[in-house]
């Protein structure tokens, strides 16, 4: 942040009309929250939930870091995202606008959504899912797919969501690791006008084995494609449900029970299962879509992130519908049919509040500049108050843009930083109390205990770059690492920390404001258009090729459009290739990798070596690897070095 950095006040209008107004208001939650975090938070959960049994202990803290929230309480996360709108008088109000892949628009109401949730749960019961069960749900963006989430939580079992694009082997060893008794899948999925299979994957992933805990998989219809059906185990969601009640008694389940688990990688090769609870999640989504977003009861809100990432759990399926809101769920990708989908969308549906991801930005930034036809301005987007980002830093000049050319130079954007294992937002604008700086995710958000520490857990001064903690739980926050406490531990509660919560990413505080700019991860983990992987997952999918790969190391360098690309270096078990030969085995590792991992996780660049640069102990020097991928001159000690030649060799191997 540099002092020539633009700063853009709270519209007036805006922050009169915020539910947190002006930068006092603001202060005044932080303060409170300080002085008395348990009135603070337990105020909140009792203004934001509906409990069927009200909690006497907001916080118990006896078994740190297992911190334990609103214990005593029940409630049922479906209930009041559903059942309470109705009995409100919302059950008229639009809940979901889905629009399809091709166009084709769908209204749900909240009366429609509570009874295909309904459904969808009474068909679990009859299957004999129960309070505890795992299923896993994958499934692309689709109104089954947020009632499933939803009849999951109705009826207290655990829903794991997998992203549509993961491969067979990563859809295999979620569920091997949830142990999941039902998968929910569709025939297939539509993305940029074409099919893509789901089904099929599902059936490749079970015959990998080790899958043995699935019973039955459920197939919702969306393409009415030929799939492969293997009775008794496979059933038609459609006609399963079609002969179920419409109304289904909650599972009244205490706050603390797991709501989901959501894989999420980490700087070892195995993703880890981040571990979420009921209530204190509930709350967490809930509270910071409200202040967040500053969300009316006539807004439309549209967050363009997929169910199977974080962003649409807390941000799509969950706190939206807790506030009995109206909000979209697309199908489709930001390009089909043009680059002019997310303008077109926005002035169709008269979205007012838009959160969306700085590689699609940056992505629609250049295609913009290219056509002037699905550039911003060729729509109406008058209809929107304010903008969001997630996922990755978003650097300022498309900041500014976004801002001038999708925003009108009106609309606040609020750079929402947060995790997984977070729940919600932990460092962001609240549009109608803080002065934005573009680059900078500003402020706590309140009751968020952020801070910057060294390696030793003791403060740095602000304009001092260090490790990002957070100092105090938060209801939200992960609960364990499903099936391994002890990593979770390891992970997030390292011992050197003092007791604070390492977030895994580096960061900085403005000397004047006090600001916070995140400045990347810290671990091994890479961020590639705003998707966490890490590097160990990727080396181990490349090691897996063992007719053709000896070792492989995978660094990250920054990337104009996806923030960070991913680069391999490899060596083969045949001569190091050249030319076309070159070319030819880049390319089936790619292959291999997406066949592995997903799509997302194919390396970018692949340079083949006769080695890698090691120390004389046989460590791999990755911060040398990173500086060829940057195609950086080498000015690191390289005196540890055992095979100096290697670099040159690495930096012409492109
Ligand atoms: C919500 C989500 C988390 C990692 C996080 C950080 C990066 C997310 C950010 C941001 C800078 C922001 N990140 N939001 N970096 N500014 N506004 O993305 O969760 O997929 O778990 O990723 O993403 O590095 O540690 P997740």
């Amino acid at each position: 942040m540099t002092e020539a950095t633009a700063q853009y006040a709270p519209p007036p209008e805006l922050a009169r009309n915020a539910h947190v107004s002006g930068r006092a208001a603001y202060d005044k939650l932080v303060a409170q929250a300080e002085t008395d975090p348990e009135g603070y938070w337990g105020g909140l959960a009792r203004e934001f939930i509906s409990w069927q049994t009200p909690f006497t202990q907001v916080l118990d803290r006896s078994q740190a870091p297992f911190f334990k929230w609103f214990a005593d309480g029940r409630l049922n996360v479906s209930y009041n995202c559903l059942d309470r709108n109705v009995e409100r008088g919302l059950g008229e109000k639009t809940a979901l606008i889905f629009e399809a892949d091709d166009g084709q628009v769908t209204r749900v109401s909240y009366s429609e959504l509570l009874e295909r949730t309904c459904r969808i749960a009474n068909a679990l019961r009859s299957l004999g899912v129960k309070k505890g069960d795992r299923v896993v749900i994958y499934i692309s963006m689709s109104v089954d797919g947020v009632a499933a989430m939803q009849a999951c939580a109705r009826i207290g079992a655990i829903h794991s969501v997998v992203f549509g694009g993961f491969s067979a082997q990563a859809l295999r060893d979620r569920i091997a690791d949830t142990g999941a008794s039902i998968v929910i899948t569709a025939d297939q999925q539509v993305r940029g006008g074409k099919q893509l299979p789901l089904k099929a994957i599902v059936d490749e992933a079970i015959g990998l084995g080790g899958c043995e805990s699935v019973r039955n998989v459920l197939v919702a219809r969306r393409t009415g494609g030929a799939v492969p059906f293997q009775a008794p185990r496979d059933l038609w969601l459609a006609e399963l449900t079609e002969g179920q009640p419409s109304k289904c008694e909650p599972e009244w389940v205490e706050a603390e029970h797991p709501l989901f688990l959501l894989y999420t990688s980490g700087s070892t090769g195995k993703p880890k299962g981040v571990q979420h609870s009921t209530g204190g999640y509930l709350l967490q989504a809930a509270v910071t879509t409200k202040w967040t977003f500053d969300l009316k009861d006539d807004d439309v809100f549209w967050c363009t992130a997929d169910i199977g990432w974080v962003t649409g759990h807390s941000y799509i399926a969950y706190g939206p519908l807790a506030l009995g809101a109206t909000e979209i769920v697309f199908e489709g990708v930001p390009t089909y049919p043009d680059a002019g989908r997310f303008w077109k969308m926005i002035q169709d549906h008269k979205v007012t509040v838009f959160y969306t991801a700085p590689t699609a930005i940056r992505s629609l930034i250049k295609a913009a500049e290219a056509t002037e036809a699905v550039h911003p301005k060729q729509y109406d987007l008058s209809s929107l108050r304010i903008l969001g980002s997630v996922g990755e830093p978003i650097n300022p000049a498309a900041w500014e843009w976004y801002h001038r050319h999708v925003g009108g130079g009106r609309c606040p954007i609020v750079d929402t930083f947060w995790q997984t294992e977070t729940g919600g937002h932990m460092i962001t604008p609240l549009p109608g109390a803080t002065t934005l700086v573009p680059g900078s995710c500003t402020l706590p958000f309140p009751g968020i205990a952020a801070a910057i520490v060294d390696e030793t857990g003791n403060d740095v001064p602000h304009g001092h770059g260090g490790i990002l903690v957070v100092k105090q739980p938060w209801p939200g926050m992960i609960r364990t690492i499903w099936g391994d406490a002890e990593r979770f531990v390891k992970s997030y509660y390292p011992p050197e920390l003092k007791g604070y919560y390492l977030a895994g990413d580096g960061a900085i505080r403005d000397a004047q404001t006090g600001y916070f700019t995140i400045t990347g991860r810290i671990d091994d983990v890479l961020n590639v258009s705003g998707h966490r992987m890490g590097t160990m997952e990727i080396e181990s999918a490349l090691v897996a090729k063992t007719d053709l790969v000896a070792e492989a190391a995978v660094v990250g360098r920054p990337d104009d459009t996806t923030g960070e690309a991913i680069c391999a270096f490899v060596v083969l078990k045949r001569p190091r290739p050249h030319g076309e030969e070159a070319k030819q085995i880049a390319k089936e590792l790619r292959d291999w990798v997406a066949k592995e991992i997903g799509p997302i996780a194919k390396p970018k660049d692949i340079r083949f070596g006769d080695n890698l640069p090691k120390t004389r102990s046989g460590k791999i020097m990755r911060r040398l690897l990173r500086s060829i991928a940057r195609g950086e001159a080498i000015t690191q000690d390289t005196s540890t070095l055992e095979n100096p030649a290697i670099l040159e060799q690495l930096a012409q191997a492109n």
